[in-house]
């Protein structure tokens, strides 16, 4: 009795603790992620919270949830949390309890990835520049001073989490932590360091007792418990190497990264889905979009050098936050597919047949029943398979899901979603009236006066601690009139890491260089014209996002490492003056940044701004207007056609740094897109020869709706500010290809469809725009049948099939679609 007693406690205490905290069992096991004991089946995405606005976030997460996913990603970025050793900022868009809070509010399950080095292509992969500059420090390896810090942020995250019960195993949303990040690509660079180290990672993490577990991406062998998962643009062919390791996708590239100087990247919605549906039908379990959703790189987080301002990615939802069609509706009818296969996915016997002409079957069965997948593999030809009696097409590159194993109910290469046309408007384009003040440099920096002098050339970082992009490096010489280096051509030649690097001499400019290789390592040389007696040498450094990925990437230099000389040229013979050993005055930032010019309580509000000869392509000039924000719900952008390079501000917060008069290269683009094949970052990119990045995004959040903004410049390289422009992002043409047998959704996001401009049910051809009727079509009159479906409403659901278009005579061979084009 006592004993029974004693046991109906004990079962009440674990029923209160439990039921007051909700807390969820998350574990593993060699097959699946559990939570609370079953086996999932998990679709994540990656949405970083510093690339939007904390106001953005509900929508994104409301459409991420809407897609099919379970939980949202995001790596925590050390360097923006902790710009000053233990000063710390988590406001704004950087208040991560705020966006793990309304991850949770939406339902979603959370993953932290803390790192903290994250690469990201952010800014020095997260690392804060003064860690860089603390003595005797060396990055990612057994180093104390690095992994104190290391430890001590990584648990200050920790406690912020746990202080607000955010982890699973205290009811929050949390089920996953990462700590460092894809070490095992570089691992061998750091001898038997690199192995005490992750080591090491493992052992501080698992101390932190999180009560969820952790991972480590592109780590074979982790440490246990860790468990190590892929990234990449296919994980079909990876295994763990622990066999206790389910297998876990990390990051999925839904598409790629720009530079500037690049093109746009461009993956295809078949072969992304092809990757997930190939990654599950070879026993995944977990798999995350990086990116679901890639934003904006405001301010000066870009990494690289040289990554653009947009992180858009070619995410399943835009840099705006729009849906991203076909690619998001695509993936979102394969998400439920898979999750209504979960049980068979994560307990059934799996069994694989062969079915020639490059095509496998999976077969996952319980009791219960089987569920199929047939994939082809092969990226040129198309397979016609017969499997369990029945005949199956099978496009090339292609995986078809039959949940119960009869019936194909969706292949990644038949997309039969509707694809969203936006286009860039302007209500009434109204030009801006411009103010502009010179930065000011011709009496101080061109004369060789900075804040700060050392002998000798110093590296950017050490210096600034990354607190501007721009360093300027002074120094003097002096020539008298019997040196022989008058009796020759003289040029300046600087041997530089600078990311664009500005030389003037005696106050006159020199000239530039704009790095476009990947080296950053360069020599500069142009002539120069001295005079007897004193020169002023004055060099601008600029940096474009420092480097965020490899080994001992810490120390890629930046800035103006040296050798810088004169040298005299005759005939073959030359004369070098190193002046690399002088001593050199520094200044840290411009002017214009001391006095907050961007700034709407600035501290240089006397300073006066001119309206009068406003000038054009003119070099470190400012230039400030108000403007109304665009009426509307609808994204704002801003066009920043005409400009050269520089940053940009709306009412004192950063949209980033601009740089739309840099071009891509002219060739490597072609209209057709074939999305078979393996995708690399080249593939099916577009707008060759055009500039890398045109168009900024300014958040609603930025902006004051009834007040009025200010828009602020600084043009680095020379510009013409008169075509700036602000624009909304609106969607007025849908165009959609469905299957007959599917069902087909049309929406024009916020705004109803207005009228059908092309509908036809048969063998229509052609392209969104310019689509035509084929030598078939349906007894009914399609346009009619769609416009009774949908004009006037905010979206529509049509059957695709010959019930409501009407049979289709002499159709032959190829399968009979509907191609719809609306207007919104
Ligand atoms: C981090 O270091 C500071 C001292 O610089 C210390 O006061 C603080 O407690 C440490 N934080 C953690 C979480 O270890
Ligand atoms: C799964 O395989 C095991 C071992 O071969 C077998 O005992 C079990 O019956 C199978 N289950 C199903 C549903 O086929
Ligand atoms: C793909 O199919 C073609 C044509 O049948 C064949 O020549 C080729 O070898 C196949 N490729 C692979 C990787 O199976
Ligand atoms: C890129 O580099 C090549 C030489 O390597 C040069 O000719 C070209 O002008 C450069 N382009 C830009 C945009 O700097
Ligand atoms: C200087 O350069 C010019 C043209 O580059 C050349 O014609 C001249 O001979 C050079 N002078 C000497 C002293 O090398
Ligand atoms: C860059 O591309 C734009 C648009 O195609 C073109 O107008 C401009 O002349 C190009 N600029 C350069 C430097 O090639
Ligand atoms: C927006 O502008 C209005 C009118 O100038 C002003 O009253 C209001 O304080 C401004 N709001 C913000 C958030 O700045
Ligand atoms: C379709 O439009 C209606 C309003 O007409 C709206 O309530 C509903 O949420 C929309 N559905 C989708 C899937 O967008
Ligand atoms: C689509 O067709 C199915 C039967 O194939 C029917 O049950 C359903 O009501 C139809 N839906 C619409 C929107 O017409
Ligand atoms: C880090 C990683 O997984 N990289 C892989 C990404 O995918 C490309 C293309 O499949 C591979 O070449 C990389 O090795």
């Amino acid at each position: 009795m006592k004993h029974f007693t004693c046991l109906l406690l004990l079962f009440l205490v674990l029923i209160t603790s439990f039921s007051s905290t909700y807390s969820t069992i998350v574990s593993h096991d060699d097959r699946a992620i559990t939570i609370d004991g079953q086996r999932r089946i998990l679709i994540s995405g990656s949405i970083h919270y510093p690339r939007s606005t904390a106001d953005m976030w509900p929508d994104l997460i409301s459409k991420a949830k809407d897609g099919g996913l379970d939980a949202i990603e995001t790596y925590v970025f050390w360097n923006a949390h902790e710009p000053a050793r233990r000063q710390y900022d988590f406001s704004g868009n950087l208040d991560l309890v705020r966006f793990i809070k309304t991850i949770q509010d939406k339902g979603l399950y959370s993953v932290l990835r803390i790192g903290p080095y994250v690469c990201a292509e952010w800014n020095y992969g997260g690392f804060p520049v003064w860690l860089h500059n603390m003595p005797n420090m060396k990055f990612r390896t057994v180093n104390s001073g690095f992994m104190n810090e290391m430890q001590n942020f990584t648990t200050k995250i920790v406690e912020m989490m746990k202080k607000e019960k955010l982890f699973a195993s205290q009811g929050g949303p949390i089920i996953l932590a990462q700590i460092e990040n894809e070490y095992g690509n570089v691992i061998s660079s750091y001898g038997a360091e690199g192995k005490a180290y992750i080591d090491w990672c493992a052992n501080m993490a698992n101390s932190l007792d999180i009560g969820v577990p952790w991972l480590m991406c592109q780590q074979p062998n982790a440490p246990q418990p860790m468990i190590e998962t892929c990234n990449g643009f296919y994980c079909d062919q990876y295994k763990p190497t622990n066999p206790t390791s389910p297998k876990i996708w990390t990051e999925n590239w839904t598409g790629w990264f720009k530079n500037w100087g690049g093109k746009h990247p461009y993956r295809t919605a078949e072969d992304l889905a092809y990757s997930v549906a190939r990654f599950f039908q070879t026993g995944g379990t977990f798999q995350n979009y990086y990116m679901y959703h890639g934003g904006t790189n405001f301010g000066r987080v870009a990494g690289g050098p040289y990554i653009t301002t947009s992180y858009d990615y070619h995410a399943p939802l835009d840099e705006y936050g729009n849906l991203n069609q076909p690619k998001w509706g695509h993936l979102k009818q394969l998400h439920t597919i898979l999750k209504s296969m979960e049980k068979r996915l994560t307990y059934g016997n799996i069994s694989t047949v062969d079915l020639g002409n490059s095509a496998t079957a999976t077969v996952y069965s319980t009791n219960e029943g089987s569920s199929c997948f047939i994939g082809n593999v092969n990226a040129t030809a198309n397979a016609l398979v017969n499997f369990q009696g029945k005949d199956y097409h099978i496009p090339a590159w292609s995986v078809s899901v039959l949940p119960d194993c009869k019936k194909e109910a969706y292949n990644t290469a038949k997309v039969n979603t509707q694809t969203s046309i936006m286009t860039e408007e302007s209500s009434k384009p109204k030009t801006l009236e411009w103010t502009w003040r010179p930065e000011v440099a011709r009496k101080t920096i061109l004369k060789g006066s900075g804040d700060l002098i050392a002998k000798g050339l110093v590296d950017q970082k050490d210096v600034t601690n990354d607190a501007s992009d721009y360093l300027w490096y002074m120094t003097r010489v002096h020539l008298d009139k019997k040196d022989p280096i008058w009796s020759r051509n003289m040029s300046l030649r600087i041997h530089s890491n600078a990311h664009v690097l500005h030389a003037y001499a005696n106050g006159k400019y020199v000239g530039h260089k704009i790095v476009n290789d990947t080296k950053f390592d360069y020599r500069f040389e142009k002539k120069v014209n001295l005079v007897h007696g004193t020169n002023h040498i004055s060099l601008l450094s600029v940096s474009v996002g420092l480097h965020n990925y490899g080994a001992f990437f810490e120390n890629s230099p930046t800035g103006i490492n040296g050798p810088v000389k004169l040298v005299g040229y005759r005939g073959d013979e030359t004369i070098e003056k190193d002046l690399s050993e002088h001593q050199w005055n520094y200044k840290i930032g411009l002017n214009g940044f001391d006095h907050k010019l961007f700034s709407t309580n600035s501290v240089g509000r006397h300073l006066k701004w001119s309206a009068e000869k406003l000038p054009s392509n003119r070099m470190l000039t400012w230039y400030k207007a108000n403007f109304k924000a665009p009426f509307g719900k609808d994204p704002v952008i801003v066009d920043f056609n005409g400009l050269g390079k520089g940053e940009a501000w709306i009412n004192g917060q950063s949209i980033g740094r601009y740089w739309p008069s840099f071009n891509s290269s002219d060739d490597g683009c072609s209209d057709e897109c074939d999305y078979r094949g393996e995708y690399g970052s080249d593939k099916c990119a577009f707008m060759c020869g055009k500039p890398t990045q045109r168009w900024y995004h300014v958040p609603r959040g930025f902006l004051n709706e009834s007040g009025h903004n200010t828009i602020t410049l600084f043009e680095e390289l020379g510009g013409n500010p008169s075509m700036v422009n602000f624009k909304t992002v609106v969607t007025r043409t849908v165009c959609a290809r469905a299957y007959e047998q599917n069902k087909l959704e049309l929406s024009c996001n916020s705004r109803p469809i207005t009228a059908v401009k092309f509908a036809s049910f048969g063998n229509p051809s052609g392209h969104c725009g310019s689509f035509a009727v084929g030598t078939c079509e349906g007894a009914n009159d399609a346009v009619k049948v769609v416009a009774k479906e949908c004009v006037g409403k905010f979206n529509c659901t049509m059957n695709v099939s010959s019930h409501k278009f009407g049979s289709t005579l002499d159709c032959g061979d190829s399968p009979t679609r509907l191609f719809v084009e609306i207007e919104c």
